[in-house]
């Protein structure tokens, strides 16, 4: 089986409907035909500002939906970033062979530095693009799903994967990123031009997963749509309706065409309640289970400790490859 690798920021305490449907479907569909190692990286969740206790319950959480949306833990390696050494250690080896140049041309940094402004933003969130590279070729990854907010973090990867092996011999796997389909990127509610997102500045425009139903519900029917009365994709002129579309879609796996059919002729309150049944229907069993999963959280972390052993000893074993070839003396 070839080697799948991704993760997530344990950065909110609930996934939002853009993480489940763009990552977590389809890395669940995914891990039948992949030697999959799907992680919490808490530790590029280091580069924002914490609350420590926080962070930790967020991680707790993360995994808990990981597994809660069917990421079956005896089946692939699920695993909290940091209880991993060789992560961070990798990370290092591989940032002395990154460009200055080269990581400050990362479009993500770019953005996400200006919007923290000078003073939040440090040295992890310009390195964050190694650290990732770390994560994945620990593993002698093949593919990686991503957003395409991401392609160039995986581009970064691949450079540094062949650099390495030109310099000190064939080493890591060049892994290839699966880029998501535009069909599995989700937007806003109350602002269908941007990504929904865990780090929205409005709670109004995201679904999370945990939300209570009536919630959910509320969100939907408030959802932003237009005052042309069809229910039709159009990404440009309709993005709010042809969001929700996508939506309907992707939990329902019926085309958008045969959507737009059933909902012909029907107003946008009709399409809002079907959608809205979708909707809870998908997530009530998730939320229920991941809540069911954090009542125990001895059993969780056994779990979590579990995956990592079996993550650390395919990373310790690709570091201690990489120590050797770059000169490092081993202790003896
Ligand atoms: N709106 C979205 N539509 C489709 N896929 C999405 N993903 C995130 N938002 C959407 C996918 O979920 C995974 C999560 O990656 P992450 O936690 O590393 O951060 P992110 O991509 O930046 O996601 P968020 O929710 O917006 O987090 P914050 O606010 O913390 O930055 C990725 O596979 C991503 O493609």
């Amino acid at each position: 089986k070839q080697r799948l690798y991704s993760g997530m920021q344990p950065s909110a305490d609930s996934l939002q409907a853009g993480n489940y449907i763009g990552a977590l479907l389809q890395w669940r569909k995914m891990q039948d035909e992949y030697d999959a190692f799907f992680s919490v990286v808490d530790l590029h969740a280091l580069t924002q500002p914490n609350d420590p206790a926080e962070l930790r319950e967020k991680t707790r959480r993360t995994a808990a939906q990981y597994i809660a949306a069917g990421i079956e833990p005896s089946r692939s390696t699920l695993y909290v970033q940091s209880h991993v050494r060789a992560h961070a250690e990798l990370a290092w080896i591989l940032s002395t062979i990154t460009g200055f140049g080269e990581a400050g041309r990362m479009t993500q940094f770019k953005d996400k530095s200006q919007r923290y402004g000078a003073d939040a933003t440090s040295v992890g969130l310009f390195t964050y693009p190694v650290l990732m590279a770390a994560d994945i070729l620990l593993y002698k990854t093949d593919v990686v799903p991503v957003g395409d907010d991401q392609k160039q973090h995986v581009e970064l990867t691949r450079d540094l994967a062949e650099r390495f092996n030109g310099r000190f011999g064939e080493t890591f796997v060049v892994p290839k990123p699966v880029i998501q389909a535009e069909t599995a990127r989700i937007y806003d509610l109350q602002e269908p031009t941007s990504k929904m997102s865990k780090s929205a500045e409005s709670q109004a425009g995201v679904l999370w997963l945990l939300d209570e139903p009536s919630v959910t519900a509320k969100k939907i029917m408030r959802a932003v749509t237009d005052s042309d009365g069809t229910v039709r994709y159009d990404r440009a002129e309709k993005p709010g309706v042809s969001n929700l579309l996508t939506i309907y879609s992707a939990l329902t796996g019926r085309p958008v065409a045969e959507i737009e059919d059933e909902y012909a002729g029907r107003g946008y309150g009709d399409f809002k309640k079907g959608l809205r049944d979708v909707v809870v229907a998908e997530f009530e069993p998730v939320r229920a289970r991941a809540l069911e999963l954090l009542d125990d959280p001895a059993e969780l972390d056994r779990v979590l400790a579990a995956n990592a052993d079996r993550a650390a000893e395919v990373a310790d074993a690709t570091l201690a490859t990489v120590y050797e070839r770059v000169g490092l003396l081993r202790r003896g």
